[in-house]
């Protein structure tokens, strides 16, 4: 085996991307320190990671993202690097800055390419000195409301506004005609103050039914640079995605070698390093449209890795440490990968987040399944974090094999003690207009009401069913007895159904 890129590191993060960049660290010999708040003190990444470091109390803004601790953790520890994950401290120059400042490698971009990228009009200005397609619209901030009503006239309504230090969602604003421009304007700086502390915002035209489709690059210090083809993520619900795959029903290999050959001009010309992504509009004509870079290691970069065979956390760690890539040839996708993402979640009550212990977790298992889970059984599930619990991911040789494949590993997915999304995942799979990848980032909100109240299909209501009949049964024979692991709560409710299916 080659040396180790590092000898110990530092993962300042939690959950399903703690344990995946641990169990990397471990399979390339590097010894992995976690760090856990309050809430976590007895998670699973605490207890796969070699060695583990308290720092603070259950908020993340006193924990997870208090960037000093992090660094005095890793300092005290004796690691050479820090690994930040998504979210949390990811994306923030200051901490990458700090990181180095401190004598530490950070497993990610220079502080200057998050910077570079940071501000949308500047990537905007970066991607067309590249040569890389951007929506029409301005790459400086407006100054008023007049100003965006000559714009608009210039590129047509519809146009959007968009904060300038944003991503994400935040501080946009659909404007249909004229009379709307000055309100949306204020509420969109409004929005983006609040949100990022800065209230400038541009325009772009807006662009009817895309698809999402991102490009994964990859980038060494030595100034090769890779794309490894693309995700579609055109399936989200509110700026969160639920499924992502690669590749793209919509990206044939000479659209994939174009818009390939777009992300790598971008990301070079902000002086990337390391993992990134460029997310891109794609229009039912086969236009596509930069809007902006990722500098992360993202959710979904598992259906990157199962149809390039290539490990993105070992590259992240072998290119922090001065590797050089070593891939000469375009990187061209094997099969079909598709992801999940399993979250608490009570998807028939408006998504509200669902919190409890796992009682039981069976994950699935068997040919092309993958899962990136962050939970075990007697795992809390609080509010404090994200509600991802886990990703289920599938490989297969074509899109209709893993379609297939991810509804009999979601049906083998148990988990019991939280709501989560694992019926509406199922639901989503067996619909024909998912099936054909007949998608757009607006399909999910369009079908959402038929989705969550759509029926499961007849066999389990049978199974329910004779369950109830034989809990009343058993009820009826020993009343006074405990109820055997299924509490309560359940029984009553099993009783209830059972009386009211007349099955007594
Ligand atoms: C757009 C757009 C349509 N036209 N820009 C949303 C978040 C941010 N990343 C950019 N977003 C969008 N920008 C133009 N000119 C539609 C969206 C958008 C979207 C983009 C990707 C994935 C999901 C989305 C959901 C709603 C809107």
């Amino acid at each position: 085996m080659s040396a180790p890129p590092f000898h110990k590191i530092l993962i300042a993060n939690r959950g399903e991307i703690a344990l995946r960049v641990i169990r990397a660290c471990r399979e390339l010999g590097i010894r992995s320190v976690a760090v856990f708040s309050d809430a976590d003190a007895r998670a699973v990444h605490v207890r796969e990671a070699d060695e583990a470091v308290h720092v603070g109390p259950a908020p993340s803004s006193e924990s997870y993202l208090v960037g000093e601790r992090i660094i005095d953790a890793a300092k005290q520890a004796g690691a050479q690097a820090i690994h930040p994950g998504y979210g949390f401290l990811a994306e923030r120059e200051w901490f990458a800055r700090a990181v180095r400042d401190a004598g530490l490698v950070f497993v990610g971009p220079p502080a200057e390419a998050i910077a570079a990228v940071g501000s949308k009009t500047a990537a905007r200005t970066l991607a067309i000195k590249a040569g890389t397609p951007v929506v029409p619209g301005t790459t400086t901030a407006l100054k008023d409301a007049a100003e965006a009503g000559r714009i608009a006239e210039e590129f047509g309504y519809p146009i959007l506004l968009k904060a300038v230090a944003g991503g994400g969602g935040k501080g946009m604003r659909m404007v249909r005609q004229k009379s709307e421009l000055a309100s949306a304007l204020d509420s969109a700086r409004r929005e983006a103050k609040n949100a990022f502390g800065d209230d400038a915002v541009y325009v772009e035209k807006f662009i009817e039914r895309p698809r999402h489709v991102e490009i994964q690059v990859l980038g060494d210090m030595f100034g090769t640079m890779v794309h490894l083809g693309e995700r579609e993520c055109s399936v989200q619900r509110r700026h969160q995605k639920m499924i992502e795959e690669a590749p793209s029903v919509a990206v044939s290999p000479e659209l994939r070698t174009r818009m390939g050959a777009a992300a790598v001009a971008a990301a070079k010309a902000a002086g990337y390093v390391n993992a990134g992504t460029c997310e891109f509009l794609l229009d039912a004509s086969g236009n596509f449209y930069f809007l902006e870079m990722n500098t992360r290691i993202q959710v979904e970069h598992p259906v990157t890795e199962l149809v390039t065979g290539i490990d993105l956390v070992h590259w992240q760690l072998r290119i922090a440490a001065g590797e050089r890539l070593p891939f000469k040839a375009d990187i061209v996708p094997r099969g079909w990968a598709i992801e999940c993402r399993i979250t608490s979640e009570d998807t028939a009550n408006g998504f509200l987040p669902s919190t409890g212990t796992i009682g039981y977790l069976h994950v699935p298992a068997g040919p092309g399944i993958r899962w990136d889970g962050g939970i075990e059984a007697g795992s809390e599930i609080g509010l404090y974090y994200d509600p991802l619990v886990g990703k289920l991911i599938v490989h297969a040789a074509s899109r209709e094999a893993a379609v297939a494949r991810m509804h009999r590993a979601l049906h083998e997915l148990t988990i019991t003690g939280i709501e989560t999304s694992r019926d509406f995942h199922l639901r989503v799979l067996e619909d024909s207009e998912f099936q054909r990848g007949a998608i757009d980032i607006q399909w999910l909100e369009r079908r959402l009401p038929e989705l969550v109240s759509a029926k499961p299909p007849a066999d389990v209501e049978r199974v329910a069913a004779i369950t109830a009949a034989l809990i009343a049964e058993r009820h009826r024979l020993a009343p006074h007895r405990a109820t055997g692991g299924t509490g309560a709560a359940a029984d009553t409710a099993w009783l209830q159904a059972a009386r009211t299916d007349g099955l007594r």
